[in-house]
């Protein structure tokens, strides 16, 4: 019944079919030359993106192994094998999109029918710099009780969803985001509940999601909520509801600084403005903004709710489009970093000399053995303890001095040769033997990843 009502709002807040109708069909017809390509190619690579940087692109449920059909849009800048790595951003539909998972309007063509997520790629000022994925959930089946097959999101399958999309995708795996809005937006929560150490911010909008006790786990997480106080098909309390247990907050507050009453609609006092809260979790207190006036300046504000006076249930677009910063605030989310381990002293000889150097050089040229043992020279370091202990360091990305995203013995291992031999000159060093596309492309960058990181004492 809910689910019913829920179909018929959404029906009723639809926007902008019209304007996009013909960019949509141009779209499933490029669509589906983009799988017929990627059909007869598939066969000959390995995991690789369905599209083209700057394009979204329909991937049908027939397609591929993940569990959905879905969009995929690529940044403009996408590279599959390029060391920067991407942001991804997972968008779940709401009630009203779902569909075959195929190409075609009874599947991934509904969820392109209103602007999101077409306006990614639509409006050339608001390219996002991530991967965005935007599964479609399925129809629902007379009869059937599971959530996905009944036609809601199901938060383990979209969990798969995410494994899939990091073995198929160039991602960061520390700039993993979520948003979606009504059934989507409790998806969202859904979600992050399930990855909830993977997830770098989320963005639920009028979500379905109440909360519980155990969303005090969640603190940790950036959220920005968004909810209209009047709206009429998924009642804002449950988003209230959801951040009172995220947050403890011993006053429970959540109405805007311009709200007298936190019921709902008919108190919504004359001249009250769209607002956003800011929440400071360790005193357990928030403040209210103006919509539109929040700074990205204080990063510690990882919680926000911005509160529509008005708009009622379908006020995604405008989510999405009133505060330029939110996007901002997104996507210099990340999570912590692993703390970079680099110690090139194979043998703790307190010291790297030509002795490790010449170790690593002959463990990246594939020696391994008495071999390996015999070039290094270590007296009382087994073979199989130096490679236990490169290949600790090869995955830290110690070894990769020039960042290409690779250890090479005729770049990486012969500047380590060069240095332990004592030259000096960084243009001897680094002569022929760094990537320049790398991350650390010039040798000022690979000496700054030495002294600092792997703590060499270099002139
Ligand atoms: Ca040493
Ligand atoms: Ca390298």
């Amino acid at each position: 019944m809910v689910a019913q009502e829920l179909g018929i709002a959404y029906h009723r807040n639809n926007f902008a079919i019209d304007a996009h109708h013909t960019m949509t069909i141009r779209t499933l017809f490029h669509s589906a030359a983009s799988l017929l390509f990627a059909a007869l190619s598939a066969s000959f690579a390995l995991a690789q993106p369905y599209g083209s940087a700057g394009v979204q692109t329909a991937v049908a449920k027939s397609q591929t192994s993940a569990e959905y059909g879905y969009w995929e849009y690529l940044p403009k800048d996408y590279s599959h094998t390029s060391p920067q790595k991407f942001g991804l951003m997972v968008f779940l539909h709401g009630y009203g999109e779902r569909g075959s998972g195929e190409v075609g309007n009874a599947g991934l063509g509904k969820l392109v029918g209103g602007s999101w997520p077409t306006t990614f790629i639509a409006n050339n000022a608001r390219h996002y710099p991530v991967i965005v994925l935007s599964p479609q959930c399925s129809d629902p089946v007379a009869g059937q009780t599971i959530h996905d097959v009944c036609g809601w999101w199901n938060y383990a399958r979209l969990r798969n969803f995410v494994t899939y999309a990091l073995a198929r995708y160039n991602i960061d795996p520390r700039r993993i985001y979520v948003t979606g809005l009504s059934m989507g937006g409790g998806g969202t929560i859904g979600l992050v509940r399930e990855i909830r150490t993977q997830v770098a911010a989320a963005i639920p909008v009028c979500g379905t999601e109440s909360g519980s006790a155990a969303d005090a786990n969640l603190a940790a997480i950036p959220l920005w909520f968004a909810h209209a106080i009047d709206d009429g098909t998924v009642n804002w309390s449950s988003t209230r509801n959801l951040i009172n247990q995220i947050t403890a907050e011993t006053a429970t507050i959540t109405t805007g600084s311009d709200y007298t009453d936190a019921s709902g609609p008919g108190n919504v006092p004359a001249g009250a403005r769209n607002q956003t809260a800011l929440y400071s979790l360790g005193t357990q207190t928030h403040a209210w903004e103006n919509l539109g006036t929040t700074t990205n300046v204080d990063h510690d504000k990882r919680l926000r709710f911005t509160l529509y006076k008005d708009g009622g249930h379908g006020i995604w677009s405008r989510v999405y489009n009133d505060d330029p910063n939110m996007m901002n605030w997104l996507f210099i989310q990340r999570l912590n970093e692993a703390p970079q381990t680099c110690n090139l002293d194979i043998n703790a000889g307190g010291a790297f000399d030509l002795k490790d150097a010449r170790a690593a050089l002959a463990w990246m040229l594939g020696f391994r053995g008495t071999t390996l043992e015999n070039f290094a020279g270590f007296s009382g370091v087994n073979a199989a303890a130096i490679d236990q202990f490169l290949s600790a360091q090869k995955a830290s990305g110690a070894l990769d001095l020039d960042g290409d995203g690779e250890v090479r013995a005729t770049t990486d291992g012969l500047m380590l040769l060069r240095i332990a031999l004592g030259i000096t000159d960084g243009v001897a060093i680094t002569n022929k033997a760094l990537n320049a596309s790398g991350s650390r492309g010039n040798w000022s960058a690979v000496r700054n990843h030495l002294v600092n990181s792997c703590k060499l004492t270099l002139p």
